[in-house]
């Protein structure tokens, strides 16, 4: 197929005007964060109202088949397919085109079954099928009753800070439901020794030494996540086989190149800032643990949530009846600039398997190094004593407390971004926040941290 790039951030009518010139069989939109799935619902509104009938694809990290099926699919006039990856986008266009003798049709009979079931009622895919490439099209047309998918229907899906969100943490949700604003604490139980900061404010770090970076890699992530090298139906001789003869020799020649031709310049801001909860509230003071300098509130588990325990994230500090002060240690991570110039030259160049190759290394290279300074940062709390020794189980929390980033589901609010910024000036550090509170250059992650042994990931809403 022809695909037209048009870049990301297109407005509607960038994208209505690029349908004009080019009639596509079908318009592809992709979203990383939440807020691109809204801007999605918008734009098939839009084309409702234009009476635009091109057939709409999307999909990206933040989308899932459940929002698509129960939110966009009633309301678009056209037919909308959800892609969970590549392999879908292609399946969806061969359905659109009729390509009758596409090899990803040709590959399992049981797929034409399901195919024709799923372009009959509208159901998007079969949730339960591990496989990945030759997956049903996840076509979808306007239809009345919504059903109840599974967002994340293949465990390999599960990478990266998904991996360690879990199953259930992962799912991003586009609403809040119930009352997430209640006061209602849970029993999460105050630390009696509270950790000791090594200062207060912030600090300014360079990684030179990249080895050190990429020792925090998780190469699944990497591999099955950014690469798309999934095991699917093959055995797990046959996996390995692959994994030992092309993909390892390509990840040490990447790792090579990145460090040779300094694609990656590693710099962190990280500090540590006394603090309270009050409430949903975490209050932040200056340096002389009483003046308020600014506070987050976290939504707190609606009560009528499945499985709720009442959990806030701000109930994992010291309250401000203990009269104890607590501390609040937040990092952002940067693998720099260079990574994403060098990214989007060679997406510019139509080098698009070195393109995926580094593009993927840079950002999991940011998340490898936040990795690596979450564990540093334990240190000087003193509170490494919970460590695991395998750097696989740290990429499942395999530690005391956690590292929550602002977008994830425990504290969606992605515009609390400004307030880190404000304690961290990262700015130092070459990092921007643009108008949709997204880190730029875009290999950059941010987090707010807690010691709390209870501390782990949950779902509000
Ligand atoms: C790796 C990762 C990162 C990396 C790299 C991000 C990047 N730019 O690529 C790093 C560590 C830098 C990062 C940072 C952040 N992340 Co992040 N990240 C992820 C993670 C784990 C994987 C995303 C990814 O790269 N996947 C691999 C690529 C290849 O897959 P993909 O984008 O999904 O695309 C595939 C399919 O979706 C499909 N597809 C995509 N688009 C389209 C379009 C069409 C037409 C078709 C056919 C198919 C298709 O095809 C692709 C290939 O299969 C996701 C969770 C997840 N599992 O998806 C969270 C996730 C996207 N991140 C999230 C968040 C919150 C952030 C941060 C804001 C956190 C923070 N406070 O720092 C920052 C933002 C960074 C910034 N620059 O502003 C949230 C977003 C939710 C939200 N609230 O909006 C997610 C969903 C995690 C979560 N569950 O909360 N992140």
């Amino acid at each position: 197929y022809k695909v037209v790039n048009l870049g990301i951030k297109q407005t509607i009518d960038a994208i209505l005007e690029a349908c004009d010139e080019h009639k596509p069989d079908a318009i592809g939109m992709s979203g990383l964060l939440v807020k691109s799935t809204l801007v999605m619902r918008d734009n098939l509104e839009i084309m409702n109202e234009r009476a635009v009938s091109t057939p709409v694809v999307l999909g990206g990290a933040a989308l899932n088949r459940r929002y698509v099926d129960n939110d966009l699919i009633p309301l678009f006039n056209s037919k909308l397919f959800y892609a969970r990856d590549a392999f879908d986008g292609l399946n969806a266009m061969d359905e659109l085109t009729q390509k009758e003798d596409s090899p990803l049709r040709r590959r399992d009979g049981e797929k034409e079954k399901s195919k024709t079931a799923i372009a009959g009622n509208g159901n998007a895919g079969n949730a339960d099928d591990p496989g990945n490439a030759g997956d049903p099209p996840a076509m979808s047309v306007k239809r009345e009753q919504p059903v109840n998918i599974q967002t994340v229907s293949d465990e390999e899906d599960l990478v990266g800070e998904d991996a360690k969100l879990g199953r259930q943490a992962a799912r991003v949700s586009t609403k809040q439901t119930g009352d997430s604003t209640h006061t209602t604490k849970s029993d999460v139980q105050p630390v009696a020794e509270l950790p000791t900061a090594p200062f207060y404010g912030s600090k300014v770090v360079e990684i030179t030494d990249l080895t050190k970076i990429f020792d925090f890699i998780n190469e699944t992530a990497l591999f099955k996540g950014q690469w798309q090298y999934k095991q699917g139906r093959k055995s797990p001789e046959e996996y390995h086989k692959i994994v030992a003869e092309t993909v390892l020799p390509k990840y040490k020649a990447i790792k090579a190149k990145a460090t040779r031709d300094k694609l990656l310049e590693a710099k962190l801001v990280y500090g540590y800032y006394p603090c309270q909860s009050e409430g949903n509230d975490l209050i932040i003071f200056e340096d002389d643990e009483k003046t308020e300098r600014m506070r987050f509130t976290f939504p707190r588990q609606p009560k009528e949530q499945r499985g709720t325990k009442n959990l806030c994230l701000a109930d994992f500090f010291a309250s401000k009846e203990s009269g104890k002060i607590d501390v609040v240690p937040f990092h952002l991570v940067t693998m720099g600039r260079k990574a994403s110039e060098h990214s989007a030259k060679l997406f510019k160049d139509d080098d698009y398997t070195e393109y995926l190759l580094f593009h993927g290394l840079s950002v999991e290279s940011a998340e490898a190094l936040a990795e690596m300074w979450h564990q540093r940062i334990r240190q000087e709390l003193g509170i490494d004593g919970d460590d695991a020794d395998d750097v696989n189980k740290l990429f499942k929390q395999g530690y005391r407390g956690s590292r929550f980033s602002f977008g994830y589901p425990a504290c969606p609010n992605i515009e609390d971004q400004t307030k880190l910024f404000e304690l961290l000036k990262p700015e130092r550090i070459g990092v921007a926040l643009t108008d949709e509170f997204m880190l730029e250059p875009e290999q950059s992650t941010s987090a707010i941290i807690s010691h709390h042994p209870e501390a782990k990931y949950f779902n509000v809403g």
